[in-house]
């Protein structure tokens, strides 16, 4: 029986993945560097499935229909670049290899060039949902060789998400197109996820508010405009009480957040592109601020007040509707960051991205998945070439007025210390984009002044430099 497709790397996502194609009505073959892994999946969750388990990379291969689609599920970086090199002596020309591991995207333009080398094709899938979406659902974000694409986009659509917009599975664009959506829908995926913490830490430390009474504000924003995957686990995962001592979950974990990569590429992708994206950047900060648990303990003890006051003297309902507000505002602007950094790289990179498709598949499967994702697809279906979100109509009718309840939100927090790096930085970009006039000035005059970089003029066209000592002498005599 020759296989529709095969999925090399059984642990977590692939056999997900596997499953869920097999649902669908397609037969699979699976691979996995390790045997074990593989015997593991057939005798419990594959038994009785379309599942044809190998236990060599050349019966994998030779038990594919032709021309042969291959996802490699498999750690991103070395392992996928050795299971590729294993792979290309076995295969013929025209197969299709797609890596839906999470890629740095430049690694995916070198590994196109590499399969083109030998004739093979090549998708870069970026998949997003987790173990969950990988088994009934996710969203997948394609790049790469669109005839590729199109040879595996009945299977793609079969196991995706559904919304009411269709499948969340969409060829975005040449190249690394897939990856490079998909690593800045984790660099916003980290951002919200800070910004909800910190709005957690609002209520629990600000507002000394009780674990189920927070849950209780969370499950019932989420039957609002912040309807969301990340608002709707976060109301789930407070429920949660550890069996072996009563108290709830969250009282229990350590404080040190982790991360694998995929938030700081964001950053350092957006710095590359001459791109602001402080909020996402504040939040990888704060996970790595959140490592360093040992020195806060010290450092705490050495500077925290004994007694913080709290927020109990705000009337607690209406300040928890301005909360709700301030969240709003902030997951905008998050998005609008992603969007502006899409738009950037889909230039600079010719993706030829179509915003309000991603916007379209990011609406289901994925751990982004939230109500406005709508608008914004309705924002670029009206302009798609918006460079920025915050250039369109829509949006700004969406936050304007609600960004007085982020700066209220702040100022309160802050009197009672509590650290808010991405709702802080989310207020001070908009505060910034929205000025007509920055302090820029100042600081071209301080370039000109030490290092003659020269500057621009208001009032006339061209480029200025100034002998700033010597005009400071004569402009003082
Ligand atoms: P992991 O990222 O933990 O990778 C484990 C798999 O990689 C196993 O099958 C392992 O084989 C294989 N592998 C390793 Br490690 N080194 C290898 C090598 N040198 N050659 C061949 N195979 C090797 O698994 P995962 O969490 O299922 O994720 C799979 C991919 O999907 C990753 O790229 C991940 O970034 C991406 N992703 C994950 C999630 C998620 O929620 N987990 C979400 C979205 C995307 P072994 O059994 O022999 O060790």
């Amino acid at each position: 029986m020759d296989a529709h497709i095969g999925v090399v790397g059984m642990a977590v996502m692939g056999s997900s993945l596997a499953l869920n194609i097999e649902s669908r009505g397609y037969t699979v073959s699976v691979y996995n560097r390790t045997a074990k892994r593989t015997e593991n999946f057939v005798k419990e969750r594959a038994q009785g499935k379309k599942i044809i388990p190998t236990y060599s990379l050349s019966d994998f291969v030779d038990s594919l229909k032709k021309p042969r689609k291959i996802i490699l599920m498999v750690k991103a970086g070395e392992p996928t670049d050795k299971m590729i090199d294993a792979l290309i002596p076995l295969l013929d020309k025209g197969d299709i290899l797609i890596d839906g591991g999470n890629a740095y995207y430049k690694d995916t333009e070198r590994r196109i060039e590499r399969a083109h080398k030998y004739g093979l094709r090549y998708i870069g899938l970026g998949i997003s949902g987790g173990e969950s979406g990988a088994l009934h659902g996710p969203s997948m974000m394609a790049g790469g060789d669109e005839d590729a694409y199109r040879e595996v986009e009945e299977i793609l659509e079969k196991a995706a998400a559904k919304t009411d917009d269709g499948p969340c599975v969409a060829y975005l664009g040449r190249g690394s197109a897939g990856h490079f959506v998909k690593m800045t829908h984790n660099g916003i995926e980290y951002a919200i996820m800070e910004a909800i913490a910190e709005v957690y830490d609002i209520m629990r430390v600000g507002l000394s508010m009780e674990i189920p009474q927070i849950q209780k504000i969370f499950k019932e924003w989420n039957k609002g405009r912040l309807n969301s995957y990340l608002i709707e686990i976060t109301g789930n995962l407070l429920g949660v009480k550890d069996r072996d001592t009563g108290h709830y979950m969250v009282d229990i974990i350590l404080d040190k957040a982790k991360s694998k990569g995929t938030g700081k590429w964001t950053t350092q992708t957006a710095l590359d592109l001459g791109v602001p994206v402080p909020s996402i950047s504040e939040a990888v900060f704060a996970r790595i601020l959140s490592s360093y648990k040992e020195e806060r303990v010290k450092i705490s003890r050495m500077l925290d007040k004994e007694d913080i006051p709290t927020l109990q003297a705000v009337d607690g309902t209406e300040f928890l509707d301005i909360l709700e507000a301030a969240l709003y505002t902030a997951m905008l602007l998050i998005y609008a960051q992603g969007f502006h950094l899409l738009h950037v790289a889909s230039g600079e990179y010719e993706y030829g991205l179509n915003l309000a498709e991603v916007s379209r598949i990011w609406k289901g499967g994925c751990i982004i998945r939230a109500k406005v994702l709508n608008d914004f697809k309705e924002m670029y279906l009206e302009n798609k070439d918006l460079s920025t979100p915050l250039l369109s109509e829509r949006f700004i009718d969406m936050i304007k007025d609600n960004i007085s309840s982020l700066r209220e939100v702040i100022l309160r927090a802050k009197e009672v210390e509590i650290p808010l790096p991405v709702l802080s930085s989310t207020l001070d970009y908009i505060d910034g984009a929205k000025r007509e006039r920055l302090p820029a000035n100042i600081i071209q005059a301080q370039r000109d002044y030490f290092g003659a970089h020269t500057f621009e003029r208001r009032d006339r066209e061209g480029v200025f430099h100034v002998e700033w000592e010597k005009e400071a002498e004569d402009s003082n005599s």
